[in-house]
């Protein structure tokens, strides 16, 4: 099993998006084990997005993303990294798949709805700057023989 970090970003929440995304996540048999609502200070945001630091567009991204509450999550599945990121679509939402979150809700690169990490690397830090260890849960989830044949 595999863990990965997501978080409903400021356009999500303030367009009443996080009911979806969630429910998307749940209903393909992913399991959430760790969800908080938060507003990102400067810091954290700063340090999350620090691989664009150089980039043109940091100082929006980090106003952005700082700009009202976002939902972080940890969840875990089997390929959650790749599967959520299959979920989540491209990063340009006009260019996303329909079907994908940010294919079927969005329109702009600076108001993509959602992050999802990229990499086994990228998931363990993501993880640890948003959840201590005890937030996360460790619990089976019912339906679990029903989404995996084997365990
Ligand atoms: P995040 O990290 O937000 O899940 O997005 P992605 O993983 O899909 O994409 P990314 O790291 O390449 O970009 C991070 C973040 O920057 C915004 N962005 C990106 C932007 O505003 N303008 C741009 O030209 C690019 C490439 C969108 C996502």
């Amino acid at each position: 099993m595999e863990r990965t970090f997501v978080m409903v970003k400021p356009d999500g929440v303030q367009r009443g998006l996080v009911g979806e995304v969630v429910s998307r996540l749940e209903r393909k048999g992913l399991k959430l084990v760790g969800m908080k609502m938060l507003w990102i200070k400067k810091e954290l945001a700063e340090n999350h997005y620090a691989e664009h630091k150089e980039k043109p567009f940091f100082s929006a991204l980090v106003d952005y993303i700082t700009s009202g509450p976002v939902v972080a999550m940890v969840v875990e599945g089997r390929n959650a990294i790749k599967v959520v990121r299959n979920l989540v679509g491209a990063t340009n939402p006009a260019e996303a798949a329909v079907g994908t979150i940010r294919g079927d809700f969005g329109l702009d690169v600076g108001r993509n709805i959602v992050h999802a990490s990229d990499s086994p690397e990228s998931a363990e830090r993501e993880i640890s700057l948003f959840f201590r260890d005890d937030e996360i849960l460790d619990y089976e989830r019912a339906d679990e023989p029903w989404i995996y044949e084997e365990k």
